[in-house]
């Protein structure tokens, strides 16, 4: 999604007007250690053959020592923006549009719109995924720090939410001096993130990548011990398979004692799941509807929007919400730009988004298969979001 960059965080304010971090309920935090030691947590790193190490792209890098930016320089940013970004879009809606069942994939949520709906959606009462994510890292990020003593923090859909800022400050407060690596497909996000971080971080450097982490994985520069955070629970727009696929591939990129942090949304009471994706002010069902507001700008149809129901519901048996939009009588859209007729009967649906739901037990065992070695479990008392540490064996 953002596959995007899934998670568009963006001077995001997470809190109802009058709140602060201090005085939002925080639920004890049980620390749990996973099974392994946390042994495994010091730094045994595999040094690559030249020719496998990757690099960010030679042609635009302005070279320093080891990769740093030069003496002043704090920040860069590699753009690796897929050129042919409107063939993706228009080959995904076609396939999508054409398909039995109606689908769109969710990472086109994410346009200027989408990520101000987005953000409108995190503070929504209902919505208590970034809430609890956040104030559980507040409460564990020294230790992440302390067992994972980054060079580089690498995060993926980033911007320059108050989820990385927590980590920041605790490095800050460990002395440990970090590179931040934020991946995220939107360039002036994360121009405007990371100005607001240099701002407040005097001695952090920035080594920005607008791109897709789907993608660029192999951009991830190599050689200093890293964590990298994939939080809010973005992975759960993966399928199962899509999901093991991506963390299999953040692993092959990653170093013996690199660790990885992962945020997810647990598995919980259905009325609780049902309420965060069907708020009563109606946020998130425009953010459902936008997507059709970006494939009218992005490919010339006319979609009327309001001419499509909301629909959020929990799939037990997958373990995940879903999204669709529902026509609510039967009519005909035109994608003009694909010269391409959809009909839509009364009650059809476009499957739009999921969002999956995960257990310890399911969380650690993808990680395991795909190279990591749990290290610690991280949850509220109401067991309703968790943040996964693990190492890269
Ligand atoms: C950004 C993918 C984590 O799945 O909860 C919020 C997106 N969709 N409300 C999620 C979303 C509907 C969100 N993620």
């Amino acid at each position: 999604m953002r596959h995007r960059a899934a998670s568009d965080n963006f001077s995001r304010d997470v809190f109802p007007k009058g709140a602060s971090w201090s005085n939002l309920p925080l639920h004890p935090i049980s620390l749990q250690a996973g099974t392994t030691a946390a042994g495994g947590a010091t730094t045994k790193r595999t040094s690559l053959a030249p020719a496998e190490v990757p690099h960010f792209d030679q042609a635009r890098e302005r070279k320093g020592p080891l990769g740093y930016p030069p003496p002043g320089e704090r920040l860069r940013v590699d753009v690796h923006i897929d050129p042919d970004g409107p063939g993706t879009i228009a080959a995904d809606v076609r396939r999508g549009l054409s398909s039995p069942r109606k689908r769109l994939p969710p990472k086109y949520f994410y346009d200027d719109r989408g990520s101000r709906l987005f953000d409108r959606i995190c503070d929504l009462p209902e919505y208590y995924l970034t809430r609890t994510e956040q104030a559980l890292l507040e409460g564990v990020a020294d230790e992440i720090v302390a067992l994972s003593r980054p060079r580089d923090l690498v995060e993926f859909g980033s911007g320059a939410s108050r989820k990385t800022r927590l980590l920041l400050d605790a490095l800050e407060r460990a002395t440990n001096r970090v590179r931040y690596l934020p991946i995220d497909v939107s360039e002036s996000m994360l121009r405007r993130s990371a100005q607001a971080l240099l701002a407040d971080y005097p001695s952090l450097r920035i080594h920005a990548v607008a791109g897709d982490y789907e993608r660029h994985l192999d951009r991830l520069p190599n050689g200093r011990r890293r964590l990298v955070a994939f939080l809010g629970s973005t992975i759960g727009n993966f399928t199962r398979s899509q999901a093991q696929a991506f963390l299999t591939r953040v692993a092959s990129h990653l170093n013996t004692g690199d660790h990885f942090l992962l945020g997810v949304d647990l598995v919980k009471d259905t009325a609780v799941l049902h309420a965060a994706y069907n708020d009563a002010d109606g946020v998130t069902a425009e953010f459902n509807r936008n997507l059709l507001h970006v494939i009218n700008r992005t490919l010339d149809s006319d979609f009327d929007p309001l001419a499509f129901d909301h629909l959020a519901f929990f799939n037990a048996e997958e373990s995940q919400i879903e999204m669709h939009l529902s026509a609510q009588h039967a009519h005909e859209v035109q994608v003009r730009a694909l010269a391409l007729t959809v009909p839509f009967e009364a009650g059809e649906t476009i499957h739009t988004e999921i969002s999956r739901k995960f257990t310890r037990a399911e969380t650690e065992a993808m990680l395991d298969r795909a190279g990591f070695t749990p290290v610690r479990w991280y949850e509220p008392a109401n067991r309703y979001f968790a943040l996964s540490l693990a190492v890269r064996r």
